[in-house]
């Protein structure tokens, strides 16, 4: 049977209004998108991407397929980053922290206790600061779509509970790749080593280190309980995630598939915060429950860390400028705690 081209053509329009038979703005076209993370499937980090995926299908009627890969199997956050850099990989999430040797203002999110709330975060990072931040990674061969929550940083280690300043003695503490937060736990008297994500449950298992930090939810979701036995709520640091794309592919796309991206990565960016936040508020009596020692800091305590890591605040302000640093902490004071 054969049927006129014209009735076809047409069909296919009817069928799908956004396809054209030329690249246009508003094509949408088939594409794979490799999207990776470092964490597990059965994570706040996994569950927001499995949401991202069947966004992107729905907004695209299944033109654009994400497929997700979880658990660091594209690699650590730095190979993923350099994949996307390259155009090897499309898509991904991870901590702004390991970004900072590529596009060093992401380090203005290191700042210690910069954050006294997730609001805060939340009003300061989609915010023009936040903005600007983000744009600084177009550069670099980067494309800054939105921040997740990765959440307030808690210690946990093998040696003892931490009380004091001085209980961070000798412990050999794991901490991201990034020179702000080597700084700081340097600065409190740990012996700390930069160490990929991805390399961190076995080096706990094999106490090659005695300890690490990291949200609540991630401590649960990647099973650090069943290596650590300590667990003190510092709050050190709001961590954001980033959801970033390689500019390489990005370019190649058409105005309509990136407000598809770009939607779907805002829409999963406020379920995400969501979903992390119902998780940590859960997190501390399940992590208690799964036998963890937890102990809180005494506000003096916590004050005296403040104070010792304030050369590490000043190194922030080195790496990412003056005017940056009080631009971000002017946009902190005016939104509420
Ligand atoms: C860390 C971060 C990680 C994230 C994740 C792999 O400790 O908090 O959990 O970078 O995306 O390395």
């Amino acid at each position: 049977m054969k049927r006129p081209l014209l009735a076809v053509l047409t069909a296919a329009m009817l069928c799908s209004p956004l396809a054209s038979l030329s690249a246009h703005a508003d094509d949408v076209r088939s594409r794979m998108i490799r999207f990776g993370y470092g964490l597990n499937e059965n994570s706040n980090q996994g569950r927001a991407a499995k949401l991202f995926a069947e966004e992107v299908a729905k907004a695209s009627e299944g033109k654009l397929k994400v497929r997700t890969f979880g658990a660091a199997s594209l690699g650590s956050d730095d190979q993923m980053q350099s994949a996307l850099i390259g155009g090897a990989q499309e898509m991904m999430v991870g901590s702004t922290a390991t970004l900072v040797g590529i596009t060093r203002e992401m380090a203005v999110w290191d700042t210690p206790f910069l954050f006294s709330s997730a609001e805060q975060a939340d009003a300061v990072l989609d915010g023009p600061v936040g903005r600007q931040v983000m744009d600084k990674l177009e550069e670099k061969g980067l494309v800054g779509l939105v921040y997740w929550e990765n959440g307030f940083r808690n210690l946990t280690n093998n040696t003892r509970a931490i009380n004091r300043l001085e209980d961070f003695s000798g412990v050999k503490l794991r901490v991201m790749p990034n020179p702000v937060f080597l700084e700081t736990f340097k600065l409190m008297g740990a012996n700390a080593v930069p160490l990929p994500f991805s390399e961190l449950f076995t080096a706990l298992e094999t106490k090659a280190v005695d300890g690490q930090e990291n949200p609540f939810n991630t401590i649960l979701s990647s099973k650090f309980y069943e290596v650590q036995k300590y667990l003190t709520v510092t709050n050190h640091v709001y961590s954001p995630w980033i959801v970033t794309v390689s500019k390489r592919w990005w370019d190649g796309l058409s105005q309509t598939e990136q407000q598809i991206l770009l939607e779907a990565a805002q829409k999963t960016r406020d379920f995400e915060r969501q979903d992390t936040r119902e998780e940590a508020a859960r997190a501390l009596a399940q992590l208690k429950d799964k036998g963890m020692q937890i102990n809180e800091v005494a506000p003096a305590e916590v004050q005296r860390m403040r104070e010792q890591a304030a050369p590490a605040i000043a190194k922030v302000v080195d790496t990412v400028g003056q005017q940056l640093f009080d631009q971000v902490q002017a946009e902190v004071d005016k939104a509420a705690r």
